[in-house]
């Protein structure tokens, strides 16, 4: 028989199995003992500690659903989205680069490069001895992709690049870019290399949201890549957005976690705060928006779960991911703000972190396609009308 758990209303706990629950606790541990501790110092000082790759890649947390043969943990999707819950129940920014690392370098190069190309760079991924990056977004409108100017020109044994990326996770400190650009008009995916001359990675600073991440520039001045670094197996926007589909995925359960934690430290801090002679945790008003946030929290996680187990499936839905990380993202973002809010003026202190969460998910909620993209995506499917243009 269950018992009502008020953490997990909904049962989420019994419909995992136990391999899943198994990779959650370590993943949680992990998080709380190693990740929890560096977070305000990276945040305050907007940087990015290195090591945490090859800590995550240590702990089996880089590329969850990649085959065991080329390094990873060939566990399900929902495995996956529980590490990124756990991740994210830390900080955005570090479940950035872990989905990037494995959602959208990984994953590319699994399903659309050949098996050179999968033992060359899926093994050192895995470890985290190697970062990767993904360069979609242009300054000009990252929101249309198709509109990139990036371009490769056909050349003796390979291509020369040219173009400019922005807002890249991890390029800084990436030793690989997957990086789109049009070949003949047609979107082609390459991995470019550090090293190669012509690449540059410059650090984007003043941000202030997603600080515990590194974002960057990729800068592609003639870069020589050769045939041998195409991704051959993919054309057109199919091949970026087949890998935002599993990113998007993840996040839907990453921002859960996020919000997870804003809501559990505001009931906490609730109970302790003695206003008017009694804690703000026994007014209407406060228990209404604790309510308010289990509720959200609870059907997000679950249909995170549902959209999982289908990708588990085989089942293929990007718009059932685009519900997922829309409403995730803006519920966890609201969230978050009230959190802040329940925790008077100590939440805007960095030592209750409800802040540093929503300001990150104002990121997150903005990339992987806006919130207001999602609805037009979801718009389309339900009208056959498309109100991009
Ligand atoms: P559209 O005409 O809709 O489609 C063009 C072609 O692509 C195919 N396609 C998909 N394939 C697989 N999965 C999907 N989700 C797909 N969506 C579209 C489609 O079938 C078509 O194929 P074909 O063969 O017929 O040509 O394209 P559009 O240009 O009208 O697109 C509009 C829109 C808004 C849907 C799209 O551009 C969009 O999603 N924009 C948002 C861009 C975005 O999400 N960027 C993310 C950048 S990466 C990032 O933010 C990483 S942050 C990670 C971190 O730090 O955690
Ligand atoms: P725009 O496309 O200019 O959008 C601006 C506003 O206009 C938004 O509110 C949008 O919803 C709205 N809008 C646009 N078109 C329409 C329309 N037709 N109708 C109504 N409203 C519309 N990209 C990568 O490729 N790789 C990465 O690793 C990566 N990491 C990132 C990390 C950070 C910290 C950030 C901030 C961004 C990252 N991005 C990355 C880029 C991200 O995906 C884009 O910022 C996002 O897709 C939005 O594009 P944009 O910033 O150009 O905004």
């Amino acid at each position: 028989t269950l018992t009502f758990d008020w953490t997990d209303p909904l049962f989420l706990n019994e419909q995992l199995t136990e391999e899943e629950r198994m990779i959650r606790d370590a993943a949680r541990g992990y998080c709380e003992s190693k990740l929890m501790p560096r977070v305000i110092k990276a945040n305050r000082e907007e940087s990015f500690d290195r090591a945490i790759m090859t800590e995550l890649g240590e702990q089996g947390l880089l590329g969850a659903t990649v085959a065991e043969e080329y390094g990873g943990a060939g566990a399900s999707h929902v495995a996956y989205g529980l590490i990124a819950r756990e991740v994210e129940r830390v900080d955005s920014g570090y479940r950035s680069a872990m989905s990037v690392q494995s959602s959208l370098v990984m994953y590319p190069i699994e399903a659309f490069g050949d098996e050179a190309q999968k033992k060359k760079y899926l093994p050192r991924l895995a470890t985290g001895d190697m970062v990767g990056c993904f360069g979609l977004t242009e300054t000009d409108g990252g929101s249309d992709p198709g509109a990139m100017r990036t371009i490769a020109k056909p050349v003796d044994g390979g291509y020369r690049l040219n173009g400019s990326k922005m807002w890249i996770t991890n390029s800084p400190i990436a030793d690989i870019a997957v990086v789109w650009g049009k070949l003949d008009g047609v979107i082609r995916g390459f991995i470019v290399e550090r090293g190669m001359d012509g690449f540059a990675t410059p650090k984007i600073t003043g941000k202030l949201s997603l600080r515990a991440s590194v974002t960057g520039e990729i800068v592609l001045d003639d870069v020589f890549v050769p045939e041998e670094n195409l991704l051959p197996d993919v054309k057109g926007l199919k091949g970026p957005f087949s890998c935002l589909n599993k990113a998007r995925y993840g996040i839907a359960w990453g921002s859960m976690g996020a919000a997870e934690f804003c809501w559990q430290a505001a009931r906490d801090y609730a109970m302790e705060r003695i206003v008017f002679g009694k804690p703000i945790a026994g007014t209407q008003l406060v228990q209404k928006k604790l309510a308010d946030m289990q509720t959200e929290i609870a059907l997000g996680l679950q249909g995170a779960l549902a959209v999982g187990r289908a990708l588990d499936q085989g089942a293929y839905s990007p718009e059932s991911i685009s519900l997922m990380k829309r409403n995730n993202c803006g519920k966890a973002l609201e969230i978050a703000r009230i959190a802040r809010d329940i925790h008077g003026g100590n939440g805007i202190s960095e030592e209750y972190h409800v802040l540093r969460h929503a300001m990150n998910l104002e990121t997150v909620n903005t990339y992987e396609g806006t919130h207001d993209i999602h609805a037009l995506i979801l718009g389309r499917a339900m009208t056959g009308i498309q109100a991009f243009q």
